[in-house]
């Protein structure tokens, strides 16, 4: 393959060249209604082509459930006693728009944990995998040998009508959300080698979650989980997970191969990723400039990352022009946690954060200088004992079941058809051009 190597090697100087020439040139014609070269080339930024019902995202606000607020979900939606309100409530939420009753997400949390025993194939597959195989990608396996159950696989094979698709979509979306905090707690256990407490059938789907990882007694991090899971839940649609999982489902592939293909989009380092990347990023800055470092320091550490060309993991975003609101709100649970604004790394993230902001408006690149939701979370994981950071985007993608598989049951519901825009090449679209 070498001489093939070479010789794409010799054509990509001048193919960069076209499409910079073809960006700086035209960049704001429209192909089509609305549709510029700059949104085609451009990974679709801002263009308006897709349906999500449980979710949407201001550039300046932030998300917003079916128009609420993350602060008016934490004062409205059923909570533990603790007063930390459920994930499965915001599951309720998003897929029904309507706020449950505390009894309704009771009701839900034990079906969740009814159904939460997994198929002895996929404990055996599970079982079988290196532990030096990156729990996403396990996680994402583990997620497809679901299929062999599939409700929907099975009732379409025979012949169901496509008005009824929604209802064992439904049922196998609830399957899945019931299994997925099984699925990631054995992963954690078969790496890290942490005690089983077993499913509580009267827990809540996240006090479970910690259960399976051996931390059903620390409150802190069940609160966390229960925060982190509701929090993460949807974002709405354009982002890569969910955008997977609806392409995926959009050609009829079951619930677990439309979500095990949404995994596998999460695990990059510039999506679901960043949570890991921050704080190996953040200890390595620990290592370097010490606990108690000045601001000096820090900004000498960020614009080193800068200048050799990487990016800053938790700063940033596709759409968002503000500081993310969950950024926010699990910078709130730190201050209102009792110890959790002493740890030494939650003050350096703090003090990160601050600085980080200047320098990337300095470094001028960036359309959102501002902290995302990955600038804090994984700190607050590794505050409460969860020092993995290899599983960090495994706790990511358990929660972002949530807002991906209510979509799925709507575009079901809905009849969308299959997802298939027209793609071009760059010398069609200058020719395109020319036309006009
Ligand atoms: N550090 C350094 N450079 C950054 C940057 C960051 N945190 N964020 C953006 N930039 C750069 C981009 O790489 C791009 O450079 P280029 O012109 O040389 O290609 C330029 O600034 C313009 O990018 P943008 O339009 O502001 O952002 P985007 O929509 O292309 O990308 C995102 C958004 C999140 C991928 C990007 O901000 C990023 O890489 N952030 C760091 C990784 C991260 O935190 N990801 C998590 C996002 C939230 C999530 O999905 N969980």
């Amino acid at each position: 393959w070498f001489t093939v190597v070479l010789g794409v090697l010799a054509i990509i100087p001048a193919k960069r060249e076209r499409l910079q020439a073809l960006r700086s040139q035209h960049g704001s014609v429209a192909l089509s209604s609305g549709v510029t070269v700059d949104s085609i080339v451009g990974g679709m930024r801002g263009l308006k082509c897709m349906v999500w019902e449980g979710s949407e995202l201001d550039a300046y606000k932030g998300i917003r459930f079916h128009g609420m607020s993350i602060t008016e979900c934490q004062r409205k939606l059923p909570a533990a006693n603790s007063g930390e309100m459920l994930p499965e409530a915001m599951f309720w939420l998003i897929l029904t728009s309507e706020i449950p009753s505390a009894a309704q997400i009771s009701s839900f949390s034990s079906t969740l944990a009814k159904y939460s025993e997994l198929p002895k194939h996929t404990t055996d597959l599970l079982d079988s995998l290196p532990k030096s195989l990156h729990p996403m990608t396990q996680l994402s396996i583990a997620v497809s040998t679901l299929n062999h159950d599939s409700s929907f696989a099975k009732q379409y094979a025979a012949g169901l009508h496509k008005k009824d698709y929604w209802s064992p979509t439904f049922d196998d979306s609830i399957n899945l959300l019931a299994k997925l905090p099984t699925i990631a707690s054995r992963i954690y256990r078969n790496i890290y080698d942490a005690k089983d407490q077993g499913i509580d059938q009267h827990a809540d789907w996240s006090m479970n979650f910690a259960r399976g990882m051996g931390m059903g007694e620390n409150s802190g991090m069940v609160d966390m989980i229960r925060l982190y899971l509701a929090l993460h839940g949807d974002h709405e649609g354009g982002n890569v997970s969910a955008h997977t999982a609806h392409l995926v489902n959009s050609a009829l592939a079951d619930p677990y191969l439309s979500y095990a293909s949404a995994l596998n989009g999460l695990a990059g380092p510039l999506h679901g990723l960043a949570a890991q990347e921050v704080l190996v990023w953040v200890l390595k800055m620990q290592k370097e400039i010490g606990d108690d470092a000045s601001e000096e320091a820090i900004e000498k550490y960020l614009w080193k990352t800068l200048n050799s060309g990487q990016v800053v993991p938790g700063y940033g975003h596709g759409v968002l022009r503000n500081p993310d609101p969950r950024f926010t709100a699990l910078q709130d649970f730190a201050k209102r946690t009792k110890g959790c604004s002493d740890d030494p790394l939650v003050k350096l993230v703090i003090k990160n954060s601050q600085v980080a902001t200047k320098v990337m408006k300095e470094h001028g690149k960036a359309k959102n200088p501002f902290p995302n939701v990955d600038a804090t979370s994984g700190v607050l994981l590794n505050h409460f004992g969860m020092q993995q950071t290899n599983f960090y985007t495994v706790v990511f993608g358990v929660s972002r079941a949530i807002g991906c598989l209510a979509q799925l049951v709507w575009d079901r519901a809905l009849g969308l058809p299959i997802e298939r825009p027209k793609s071009m090449s760059i010398e069609a679209i200058f020719k395109a051009i020319e036309e006009k």
